[in-house]
């Protein structure tokens, strides 16, 4: 049995949520309050955070390597294009996350300057879209969960605006209409 280590308004863990629910994977959640976070919890991830996954033994933290380990572990439907450079293109984008995570956060805490450089970034997401279908290239993938959590909560929480990216804006449209994302929409709504 899969368990995953999980707090609901979490976007890391919405990436596992996603990736667990598109490959069909049925798991245990156990909620960690994240004002008042378990002992225990430190045990399984010296860095006390979330999300983190159980399967056979192993005790993964970290989302981009658990989004990984899932990929592998369960091969269909592979959140990973057939071509090697198509795939280093989606990788690097997850390696480059803080680009949009900084600007983010900054926004969140309220900082001066934080909403241009957040804009910066989506425009540049937006300027990939417009070139191809998905950050993951020509399919659905895991550089396309690795960004949509935050984007979705830009637009749900911080208020940002994104018809005015229209690329963008018609892959989170698309990417809606996975049952996946329809279920992290839901349950951002109603955080
Ligand atoms: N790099 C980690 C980040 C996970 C993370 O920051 N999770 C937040 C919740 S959204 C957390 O557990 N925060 C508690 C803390 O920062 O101590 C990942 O990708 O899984």
């Amino acid at each position: 049995m899969v368990i995953l280590y999980d707090a609901a308004r979490c976007p890391y863990c919405a990436r596992v949520r996603i990736v667990l629910a598109e490959k069909g994977v049925e798991w245990e959640t156990v909620e960690i309050d994240l004002d008042d976070r378990p002992r225990w919890l430190y045990e399984k991830n010296p860095v006390g955070k979330v999300p983190v996954l159980e399967e056979n033994g192993w005790i993964l933290p970290e989302s981009a390597v658990i989004c990984e380990y899932l990929n592998e572990r369960y091969p269909e439907p592979p959140l990973w294009p057939a071509d090697p450079g198509e795939r280093a293109a989606g990788r690097l984008l997850v390696f480059r996350f803080d680009d949009l995570s900084k600007p983010y956060y900054a926004l969140r805490r309220g900082e001066e300057g934080a909403r241009g450089s957040l804009d910066d970034e989506l425009e540049f997401l937006d300027s990939l879209l417009a070139r191809m279908p998905f950050l993951s290239g020509r399919g659905f993938g895991l550089a396309d969960v690795g960004y949509l959590p935050w984007v979705l909560r830009a637009r749900d929480q911080l208020g940002v605006d994104l018809e005015r990216l229209p690329a963008l804006a018609d892959w989170v449209e698309r990417l809606a209409e996975r049952s996946s994302v329809a279920a992290e929409i839901e349950l951002l709504a109603a955080l």
